[in-house]
Formats: structure tokens, sequence, C-alpha cells
């Protein structure tokens, strides 16, 4: 693994010193959100996981290798760079090869973050099954990332861009406990509740990390959904953003988006459409879900 993973100065002393590590995506940077907000958000959310005690890692992948934590300048390139491309499990040999810039998935950074002995992972959401996956089969690959590697992702639940009760049911196939933090519902991300029931309700971040414990010390592989609400402050309004994500999906139909292009079309147009307002949220959640995050990896680490 010394060829392919590189380490940042902060987490190589951070796991010399046994601290807890948090793992961050960075397709959120590059695919997410616009310059320079992205790289505001992702220098924040680090800062919030230190401050909560453990040591942030942003995962992404530069000069063929895969880096484990990134300095000021790589964060720069990466949410400045245009061709950064969005690495998901069947393009990550493929980009460490050709030394591209690879902007790490959900799926990814799992993959990466195990690799690097790493438990918790923060993000905003998660891919999911699509709306009528039942024809086009747009099911992303974080489904199967979190069926068979072990990391747990903190997240505000899924966007409703996606069949969220299909992604429930996927996830259930797949044995993957989906937990309500605080809330006995799956959030859909810019909305603190969705018409679904979360599978179990933890309200303390020790409650989750032994959850986590048992169910690796069973040998019970893949990851877990630790569901965390946007905070009431900026929660959207579900019929507004329903109206508009039903506009973007529109869209995406009739510009014949396909494949790995979908869910960053949908980011944006739903951006576009709510003049900015969706960003706001966005942002606020994520911090949101680095101090449950962060709380949560320290508890593990004892
Ligand atoms: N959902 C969001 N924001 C995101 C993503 C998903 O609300 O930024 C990103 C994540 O990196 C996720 C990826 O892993 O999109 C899923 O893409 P796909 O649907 O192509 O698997
Ligand atoms: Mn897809």
């Amino acid at each position: 693994m010394k060829n392919y993973l590189t380490y940042s100065t902060e987490v190589a002393e951070g796991m010399a010193a046994g601290k807890a590590i948090v793992a961050l995506e960075s397709t959120i940077i590059s695919h997410g959100m616009p310059y320079p907000q992205n790289v505001e958000m992702a220098r924040k959310v680090e800062q919030i996981i230190r401050d909560n005690g453990a040591v942030p890692a942003t995962i992404a992948i530069m000069d063929g290798k895969i880096k484990i934590g990134l300095s000021e300048e790589e964060l720069e390139t990466l949410g400045t760079s245009k061709h950064a491309r969005k690495t998901s499990r069947r393009d990550l040999a493929y980009v460490v090869a050709s030394k591209e810039i690879g902007a790490t998935t959900v799926a990814t950074t799992m993959i990466c973050a195990e690799l690097a002995g790493i438990k918790m992972f923060v993000t905003g959401g998660i891919g999911g099954v699509h709306r009528g996956a039942e024809t086009t089969m747009d099911i992303s690959a974080d489904l199967e990332e979190l069926a068979s590697t072990n990391v747990a992702v903190v997240c505000a639940g899924a966007k409703s861009i996606l069949d969220i009760g299909l992604t429930l049911e996927y996830l259930e196939t797949k044995g993957v406990p989906v937990v309500g933090y605080q809330t006995d519902k799956f959030p859909a991300f810019y909305s603190a509740t969705s018409p679904f029931e979360a599978n179990f309700r933890l309200d303390e971040p020790q409650e989750v990390a032994e959850m986590l414990k048992v169910k690796w010390e069973l040998g019970l592989n893949g990851g877990a959904i630790i569901a965390n609400p946007i905070p009431a402050e900026f929660s959207m309004d579900e019929a507004y953003i329903t109206t508009i994500i039903e506009k973007a999906l529109q869209e995406a139909e009739e510009n014949g988006i396909k494949g790995k292009d979908v869910t960053p079309f949908l980011l944006g147009k739903v951006k576009e459409l709510t003049e900015g307002k969706s960003l706001e949220s966005n942002i606020e959640l994520v911090y949101n879900n680095a101090r449950v995050g962060a709380k949560i990896a320290v508890e593990l680490n004892k």
C-alpha cells in the first residue's frame, strides 16, 4: 500500500498519536459545490472536526497517489480544477495509474478510508437508487460499498432526487444499518424529515460507537449509515424543494443526462433553481455532520 497511499503531515501525526481520524470525501468539493464556497466549506469542515477532538482526512487522488489528508494547496487545486474526475470504485485504478486528479465519491472514500484504517467518514448526502431505476438501472455504487466496506458514514440522509424508499429497501437487502441520530425518521437532506423511518434511533455518540463496535466485532462486514437531520433553522420547506427537484429531474431527462453525470447535473440544477438557497442548507448540514461524526469517532477510538 505504501506505493499508493500518502498521508498529510497532520494525519500521519494524528495516527502516530493514536487520535481519532475522520475521513471526508472530495466529490462534494469538485462536483457538489461551486468555487470558492466549496474550498471554504472544506476548510471549515476540517476545523470543526479538529474542534471536536478528531483529525480530518480529506481524501482525493493526485500524482498517482491516494492522498489521505490534503494540504491547503492541494485542496485549492482540487477545488479549482476543471479536470478533476469523479472517481467511483470502477474509476479508482484508472485514475491512480493515469495520475489524473480524482475526486472521491462516497464509495471510493470508503475504500480509501478502509485502506488507511479509518472507520468514520463524514459527508453531506449519499448516492442511492435513482427514481426510475427499474428501467435505467441507475443505482449508486455507494450502496454496494456500504454493503461490504467497514466504514460508517455520517450523512443528512438522501436527497429526494433519489427514490428514498427503494434506497432504504436496497440497504435492507444488503444488511446496512440505518441509524437515525436523535431522530426516528430518515431525513431527506434539505429537510429534517421524510415519510420514511430510520431502522433505529440512537441519541448519543457513545451509543453509536458501541453499535459499530459490536457490529464489526461480530464480523458483520459492511458500513452503517448515521443519518443526522439538517438543523431546523436551515431545513427547507418540503413542498418547495420537491417542486424544484421535480423540475431538475425533468431537465435531466430532456437533456439526456446519463451515468455518472446524473447526480452532479441534478445537484447543479437544484442550486440554480433555488437561486443558491439550497447551497447554504447544504453547507450547514455538512458542518452539523462534522460535529456529530467527530464525536462518534472520538468515542469509537476509546
Ligand atoms: N449526494 C449529494 N451530494 C453529493 C453526492 C451525492 O447530496 O455531492 C455525491 C457523492 O460523492 C456521492 C456521489 O458518492 O455524488 C454519488 O454519485 P452517483 O449517484 O453517480 O453514484
Ligand atoms: Mn449512477
